[in-house]
Parts: C-alpha cells; structure tokens; sequence
C-alpha cells in the first residue's frame, strides 16, 4: 500500500473512531487529521513524508529532542526488570526512589519532597488538595480559596481547570467550581495601555493583593501561577512583577504556587522558572520535561515548611494515582535528567543558543505584521498586529494566528498559534542552524500571511 492511501486509510480511521482533545469536532472531520508517524532530532515526520521543524517541542515537552536511545533502552529494560509496582501498601520501587532523590539534588534548597501523578493536570489536583489538608492541619480550616490568573493554564480536571483562567475552557463545563477566582495577569503588550511595562508589573501584582482584601486573608488558602504563562502565550512578566507578587503572599499567609510545568527543567535556562525569576514557591508541580515527554509523568514538591506539616499527621492521606511513581516512567525521566546533566542542557537555555535565538528572532521585530517579539531562554512570542504602534491586534474573526500556523505548517515548521501570538518553544538542543531555519520560514509565514490578509 503507497503511503498516500495508508493516509486515507488512517485518517478515515482516526475520523470515525477517535474523539481528539481540544478539537472542534465538525472541523476535524471536514480536513481530517495530521499524522505524524516518526521523529528524530527536532524534526517530526508525517504520513505523506513531509519533514517539519518542530519550533513547539511536541507540547513544550520534548526537551531532549526526538530519537533517545538511552530513554528507550531504560524504558526496555525496567519493563523486563519490573514493569509495574504500586506504591500503596508501604511498599516502593527502585526508580521512583531514586527518582524522588534526584528531584530533591535539583530543587530549589528545603524542597526535599516530591509526591508523584502521570500528568499536569492531576499533578494541581494533587497541589489542591494538598493545600486544602494542609491548611485543616494548621487548624485554618476557613483558608480555602484559590486566587489564579485570566489566562493561566493549569490542566483539566475538576480542580485543575478551575485554577484554568480560560473562559472556553470553563463555560462548557459549568466551571470554575466554588471557591476558585482569577485574577489579570501581567500581559504588557496587551493590557499595559501608557503605562511602562515596570510600573505595569506592580499594578498587575497589586490585583492579588485587592482580590487577597475582597476575599479575606483569613479565608485565601494559595496564589497558583506559572512563573511564564505559557499557553496563555507565553507572557513574560515584567521585571516588577514576581517580587511585589512574593510580598503579598508572604504579608497575608498565602501560598506560592509556582507551576512549572513548562517553565521546569531548564526550558528558561536553569532548572526551574522560579530561579530565573527568583520566586520562593511553597509547592512547585511539574511534568512535561521531566521525562522529556517520553513517558507520562508528573510530580508535586513541597518546601519542608509544608511537607513537614503534611508528613507530621497522623491521618492517611487519601489521595494517589495508580501510576504514582510508575516504575517505568520514573526511570525514564531519571535517565532524562541524568542526560540534561551530562549535557548541560539545565543551562543551555540561558548561554549562548539562547542569546542566538533570541537575537535571530528579533530581527523579525521589523517585519510590518510583528506588533512585539519576547523571549526568555528558549520560549518566545511574535505578535502579529495590524497596528504596530498602537499595539492593535486584527479583529479576532480575521483568524490571524490560525492562518499563519497553516502557512508555517505547510512550509515545514511546527510553530503555535495563540490568539494572534506565534509561539515557538522548540527542544532544548536545538542548533543555530536550525534556528535559522525556523526564523527563516517564520519569516515567509508572515509574509504569506499578510497576502492572505490582503487577498
Ligand atoms: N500546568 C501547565 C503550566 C501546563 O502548561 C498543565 C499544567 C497540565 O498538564 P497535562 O499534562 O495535564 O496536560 C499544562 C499543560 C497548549 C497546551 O495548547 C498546553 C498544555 C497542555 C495541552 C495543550 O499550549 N499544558
């Protein structure tokens, strides 16, 4: 069977049996979907054999780059060892141990505890009930509400969704549940109006403190955001912001939550974005590049300040996953870390491969359609506007950032669209060449574009 009908065959398949995440189904059904059969390097490969760049690392996941053969190995070779064991009944496996304790070498100082989940999202629910018992612990059972931000993106479930501060992805769902209240977040480009984008980052801040008054301290349990809002497209704070943020909590008795569930494993250019943007979190969730996106995996670290509380009680604690821990994906994301270390790649982000793609990018700061470029390590946003000086993006309806997202994809280059914001957080071993190659067909995407917008 050539290639092309083994497509048809597959995407009639995919069309009639499979209910894809996030998806507007009716559409799906009309274009039929991508299928990505392979992957080496930063490069995916489709059905039709089209060859593209991936500017996204698969979900800002795949740090490591596709085609680890040592992450293979180790996964073949726990499989064959043990390729399940809980860790209910008192009992552990070997990798999950190890992998607690490294987690615990690469953490910001007095994390030496981590609690384990298979994804983000369960990783916040686990960070939410956590909070909830720990704050009955302390004998303020009224301190119970979450505050999070418009536009944070924190998973699904009932309670992850809720941290969630997406209108799209709450009104369906009769979400957010009780209990659960959102803030603005610190988006410059878009909300800053005259003011400059430092004394923006301490009015954004100062919401928390007016919701932390509205609501009571007394009945405020945690603060939960990602230190970059990633799928909120990728907004960077202003320098003002997290430090003004870190006073409020401190002053009410509110938690940090950092999620670093993109921000994590050197995607900002260390380990964690709480070191780059020198953030105290109490509890910090994270997956994605814990295993490199080779195997489901996620974890909660808590500071002894909480973990001492947690692991002083008396009460089970009720909660866990089947998966918690899993053997094979512990030993998967060990090996990743081990890998990250022996190739500096913690770091890489903030040398000089950062300092490339964000110089490479910038030079499309000129093109007419790019309202703003930001970067931190090796995340980055191009906005494109049809009003550079005023900020102005296109009408929504015009569907901007959708039309270039095809172009780049039919141009061989995997690159987000966000609203109208291009989003790239391409593997963390990504060369200069390749970056070039990104700038280049994100370039003749806008260019493509703007014809299409004129047509
Ligand atoms: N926190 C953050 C900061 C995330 O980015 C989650 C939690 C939830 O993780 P799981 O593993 O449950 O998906 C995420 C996930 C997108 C996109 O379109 C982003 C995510 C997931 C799916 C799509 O950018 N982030």
């Amino acid at each position: 069977m050539d290639a092309r009908a083994d497509t048809d065959r597959l995407r009639a398949l995919d069309r009639d049996h499979h209910l894809h995440p996030f998806t507007v189904f009716p559409e799906l059904r009309a274009k039929g979907s991508r299928i990505i059969t392979h992957a080496e390097g930063c490069y995916i490969f489709d059905s039709n054999g089209n060859r593209i760049l991936d500017g996204m690392a698969g979900l800002w996941c795949v740090n490591l780059g596709y085609g680890r053969e040592r992450l293979a190995r180790v996964a073949y070779e726990q499989m064959q060892e043990l390729p399940f064991y809980n860790a209910f009944f008192q009992t552990a496996t070997v990798p999950s141990i190890e992998l607690a304790r490294a987690l615990a070498e690469i953490l910001p100082e007095g994390f030496e505890r981590v609690f384990f989940a298979s994804s983000g999202s369960e990783a916040n629910d686990t960070v939410i009930k956590s909070v909830w018992y720990y704050w009955n612990l302390m004998g303020k059972p009224a301190k119970k509400t979450f505050i999070s931000r418009t536009l944070g993106y924190h998973g699904v479930g009932l309670g992850s969704a809720s941290l969630t501060g997406m209108r799209f992805m709450h009104d369906p769902f009769d979400l957010p549940l009780e209990r659960f209240h959102h803030i603005g977040n610190p988006y410059w480009f878009a909300e800053g109006g005259d003011l400059d984008p430092e004394a923006f980052g301490k009015v954004a801040a100062g919401w928390l403190e007016a919701k932390i008054l509205e609501i009571g301290p007394e009945n405020v349990a945690a603060f939960v955001a990602e230190p970059i809002q990633g799928a909120g497209g990728v907004i960077i704070p202003p320098s003002t912001y997290w430090a003004e943020v870190q006073r409020i909590c401190r002053q009410y008795d509110v938690l940090l939550v950092a999620d670093e569930v993109i921000c994590g494993f050197g995607r900002t250019g260390n380990w964690w974005g709480s070191t780059t943007f020198d953030i105290a979190p109490d509890i910090i969730p994270m997956a994605k590049g814990l295993s490199s996106g080779y195997q489901p995996i996620a974890a909660v670290a808590f500071h002894d300040r909480i973990a001492d509380v947690l692991a002083a009680s008396g009460t089970e604690y009720a909660h866990g996953v089947t998966y918690h821990g899993h053997p094979v994906a512990a030993a998967v994301a060990l090996e990743t870390i081990r890998i990250m270390r022996e190739e500096g790649l913690d770091t890489r982000a903030s040398g000089p491969i950062g300092a490339c793609f964000r110089d490479r990018l910038m030079t499309l700061a000129d093109h007419s359609l790019v309202g703003e470029v930001r970067t931190c390590g090796l995340l980055a946003c191009v906005e494109l506007v049809e009003d550079k000086a005023a900020r102005r993006p296109y009408p929504a309806a015009r569907k901007v950032g959708l039309t270039c997202r095809e172009h780049c994809f039919d141009n061989g280059l995997v690159m987000r669209a966000i609203r109208d914001g291009m989003v790239l957080s391409p593997p963390l071993i990504v060369s200069e060449r390749e970056i070039d190659e990104m700038v280049t067909k994100a370039a003749d995407a806008f260019d493509l574009t703007l014809r299409s917008l004129a047509g």
